[in-house]
Parts: C-alpha cells; structure tokens; sequence
C-alpha cells in the first residue's frame, strides 16, 4: 500500500494519475498547503523540501520519496509499466519526463504566479514566462506530429507533461496555434484513470465559483 501526500495541483496529480493507471492500491492524504501543513515538521521528515507530493511505501519498510519526477520513475520501476527496460526507451522516456521537470512545470508555475496570481501587474514578467511556455509549446507540439504519445508507449513522461499542459488556460495560454499538442491533451483526456486522477482531490479551480477563492488563497500563500 502507498500512503500518498498530495493536493490538487498539477504537480500532485502526476502521482495520482500514475497511480490510477498503475492500478496500484494508495490511500490520499490531503496536504493543506494555504494552512502551511507542507511545512510542518512531520511532513518535512518525508519530503525535505516541504513541498508536495510525496509517498511512504508501506510495502517497502516505509520507504519515503519526494519530488514528482522521483516518485514518477519510482512507482514505474515498483510496477514495471510506463518506463521501458531497454537503454534507449528509457532514456528517451527520462528525456521528456526531464523536460517537464525543468521546463514546463517551473515555467508554467512561474506564468500562473505572474499573469493570475498577483492582483499587480508587472507585464515584462508575464511576458517572459508565457513566451518561455509558447516556446515550450512548441517543442512538444512538433515533436507531437503524427506520434500518439511522446514516445513510443503511454509513460510517466506523458503523464507528467499532460498534468501541466492540460492547465494552459492558467498560464494565459492559447493551445490552438499546437494542434498536435492539442489533440495529444484531448487524447489522453478521454482515459479513464486520468480523469480518476485529477480528483484526488477534487481540483477547487476547476469549478467556476471556487476558483477565485483558490487565487486568493494561493496568493496569501506565496507573500508568507
Ligand atoms: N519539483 C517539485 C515541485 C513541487 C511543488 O512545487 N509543489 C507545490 C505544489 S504544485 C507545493 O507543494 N507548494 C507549496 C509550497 O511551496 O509551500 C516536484 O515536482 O515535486
């Protein structure tokens, strides 16, 4: 059983996703990230950042692992899915599983704090992320053109760049000049585990009316 630390962000439900089609059994518990929990030290013990999302492995003495791109390649090594076992494949695999991780999650991050969360605005900074997110864009969007996934087979690779780019509104981005990115987002909609997996938990932004109070809260919690 996986005990697993999360919120309704892109960067948590990675892990819910992968754990939804992984078919592994897992237990949610919500981190309250406005309330500070993320800092507390009984968190800080399983993931030393004091950032979510994290996991304890029961099965495996308790292990503990943090940061979403390491629990991706964690939990794929635990079930022998989504990574491939030969050199090439995987490598291609951690390739794009490492453009998520130091491109499109941190720019994408930086053009939702910019362009929605500050009541401020400060155009050059809005400017700079979004372009960096367009460019972005752009690599998955050619890279996407008549493949089905961004490599071969279904991979946390996908999974970790689709739970960001699905959320290009956020940014401030337009996805249609990216068809191929587009379809690929629509494609992997359509799964039954992805849509298991963006509700653990519920994503309050995705409702009309809440969304607003999730800006709010998430503005007070970047001035603490
Ligand atoms: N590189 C980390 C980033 C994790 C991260 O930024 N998590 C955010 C939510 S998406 C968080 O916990 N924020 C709370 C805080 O900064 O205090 C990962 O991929 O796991």
């Amino acid at each position: 059983m996986i005990d697993l630390y999360t919120a309704p962000t892109p960067n948590g439900y990675k892990v819910s996703i992968a754990l939804e089609e992984m078919q592994l059994p897992y237990t949610v518990h919500t981190v309250d990230l406005r309330a500070g929990e993320q800092k507390k030290p009984a968190f800080l013990r399983i993931s030393p950042n004091g950032r979510i999302p994290a996991i304890v492995d029961r099965d495996e003495g308790d292990f503990a692992v943090f940061e979403s791109g390491a629990i991706l390649l964690y939990l794929a090594e635990k079930c022998g899915r989504f990574l491939p076992a030969d050199r090439r494949g995987r490598s291609l695999v951690i390739q794009w599983l490492m453009f998520q991780m130091g491109g499109i999650g941190p720019m994408m991050g930086q053009a939702n704090v910019w362009y929605r969360y500050w009541n401020e605005t400060y155009q050059p900074a809005i400017d700079r992320y979004q372009n960096e997110v367009k460019r972005l864009f752009g690599v998955l969007d050619s890279h996407l053109k008549g493949r089905q996934f961004l490599t071969n087979e279904l991979s946390i690779a996908d999974i970790a760049n689709w739970a960001w780019v699905r959320i290009y509104d956020w940014s401030g981005i337009d996805i249609k000049p990216f068809p191929h990115l587009q379809r690929w987002v629509e494609r992997l909609n359509e799964r039954p585990a992805f849509h298991r997996g963006i509700n653990q938990p519920a994503a309050e932004y995705e409702q009309e009316d809440k969304a607003t109070s999730f800006v709010k809260g998430a503005r007070n919690m970047l001035t603490k």
